[in-house]
């Protein structure tokens, strides 16, 4: 029997899928990581989908692989209506891949493309999402999880990457709700969703047996909200900070707090009867504690815990500030509801709050709304740093510098663990100290996404 003709018009569809996937300019063996619109169901079964922005389809995106040392290349293809960038926060990358639109590249047009191609030095846990019109991009749902993965995994049975957020969405449409730029909401704690879930799943569970260990990879992807968690029928250690090892893993005692754009490695092996539900458990805003992750356990991986792990190995050429030689800065944080904010420089003029406010602005890092043509610091290639936040609202902050891991300094003048995003709070300073080893422009902002979008962005210039 003869099989149909192929017709003109699919031959043209195959020309159509020819032309998509060999786009010019791909570079070979550069996957493309495609920013497009996409519809998904984030909220329970029975409301409606929601149209979000992904990678590749999915919230969150494509979790990326690479192994520590090997170069990474994506091509980013932009499908979305507006411009966009990619920022793989936490790696200490190459500042012209750093993809923070306005500082160190052009956005990325509707249609275009821009070829991402760098080193990943350090191992650990990453991630990715848009540094273009973050507040709104990123809520819609573009960010993703990039694990660098060590020469030797660690003895685990199970290896779990947890991408915390939260959607703010409309239960009968499923659309998001508000607007992006809601000036209250800026002013005040930022955007909170209606909806938490883990990897896309409000629901998400992963069954496991019993002594079995996991390594848990928790990053929170969230425009505003800090997540307080705990373990439930779990016992364990934390092994990495934003990605960076601990010399030593600490047992987890009590709450993990998870600000904004931060991760928390763990280790942990599950202690609960079999037929029990073990999980993460997270405070909700009544003080309750509600499921987060459920991991109903059936069968024993082993008939017994296993010792405590061994702490991961360190990532290489971390430089230890010296303290004594540092450059002392302060930024000092003002702005927002209920703040005593009376003036700061904005596109070069000096405003007055209430002028501010018309322009969108509430926030000032170091007496300047947003980014300016001077950076908050210029700083020599290798010169330590010792920089104090000085949080003088009355919200909490997620400062974040790019390029760069600091280390917090203990009151008694000891470096604490390495970081790239640091949880402020009110009337509490936190002494920072870095070595400034990686040229270029970073940005050093806010990763409350409303915040950074309404003054909280400064950068720094290393050369
Ligand atoms: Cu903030």
């Amino acid at each position: 029997m003869r099989g149909p003709r192929i017709t003109r018009r699919d031959f043209c569809a195959g020309l159509a899928v020819g032309a998509a996937l060999g786009r010019p300019g791909m570079a070979a063996g550069s996957a493309p990581l495609t920013a497009r619109p996409a519809v998904v169901q984030l909220a329970p079964e029975g409301y409606a989908a929601t149209e979000v922005w992904s990678y590749d389809g999915t919230v969150p995106g494509t979790t990326l692989r690479a192994k520590q040392g090997a170069r990474l290349t994506r091509q980013l293809v932009n499908d979305l209506p507006e411009p966009t960038s990619v920022h793989w926060h936490g790696i200490r990358i190459d500042n012209a891949m750093d993809g923070v639109s306005g500082l160190t590249q052009d956005p990325v047009p509707p249609g275009g493309t821009f070829e991402y191609d760098f080193v990943v030095p350090d191992a650990g846990t990453y991630w990715y999402h848009s540094h273009t019109n973050s507040m709104e991009q990123v809520a819609r749902g573009l960010a993703g999880p990039l694990i660098v993965e060590e020469p030797d995994a660690p003895d685990v049975d199970r290896d779990e990457v947890l991408m915390l957020d939260d959607w703010l969405l409309d239960p009968d449409t499923g659309a998001f709700a508000g607007d992006f730029g809601n000036p209250m909401m800026q002013s005040h704690a930022g955007r909170m969703g209606n909806l938490i879930g883990t990897n896309g799943r409000y629901d998400l569970s992963l069954p496991v047996q019993r002594h079995a260990r996991l390594r848990l990879r928790l990053i929170n992807a969230a425009n505003a909200r800090i997540f307080v968690l705990r373990l439930d029928g779990l016992e364990g250690w934390t092994v990495a900070l934003d990605g960076m090892p601990l010399p030593a893993p600490e047992p987890v005692t009590g709450d993990l707090i998870l600000a904004p754009a931060q991760r928390i490695d763990l280790m942990v092996d599950v202690t609960a009867a079999e037929g029990a539900i073990a999980g993460l458990v997270r405070q909700a805003n009544d003080d309750t504690w509600q499921a987060l992750v459920d991991m109903p356990v059936s069968g024993a991986a082993s008939l017994a815990r296993r010792g405590v792990p061994a702490p991961l190995a360190p990532n290489p050429n971390m430089a230890l500030p010296d303290l004594k030689a540092a450059r002392q800065l302060e930024m000092v944080m003002e702005g927002g509801a209920m703040s005593g904010l009376r003036n700061a420089r904005f596109n070069g003029r000096e405003l007055g709050f209430r002028e501010l406010v018309q322009e969108g602005q509430f926030w000032a890092l170091a007496g300047q709304v947003g980014m300016d043509d001077t950076p908050f610091a210029s700083l020599s290639r290798g010169e330590a740093v010792r920089l104090r936040l000085s949080n003088r609202t009355v919200f909490a902050h997620a400062m974040h510098l790019h390029g760069m891991h600091f280390r917090t300094i203990a009151a008694d003048g000891s470096l604490g663990p390495m970081r790239d995003t640091i949880l402020s709070l009110p009337d509490e300073p936190i002494d920072i100290a870095f070595v400034a080893d990686n040229p270029g422009k970073w940005l050093l902002h806010c990763h409350m996404l409303g915040h950074a979008a309404s003054g909280m962005t400064n950068w720094i210039d290393v050369s």
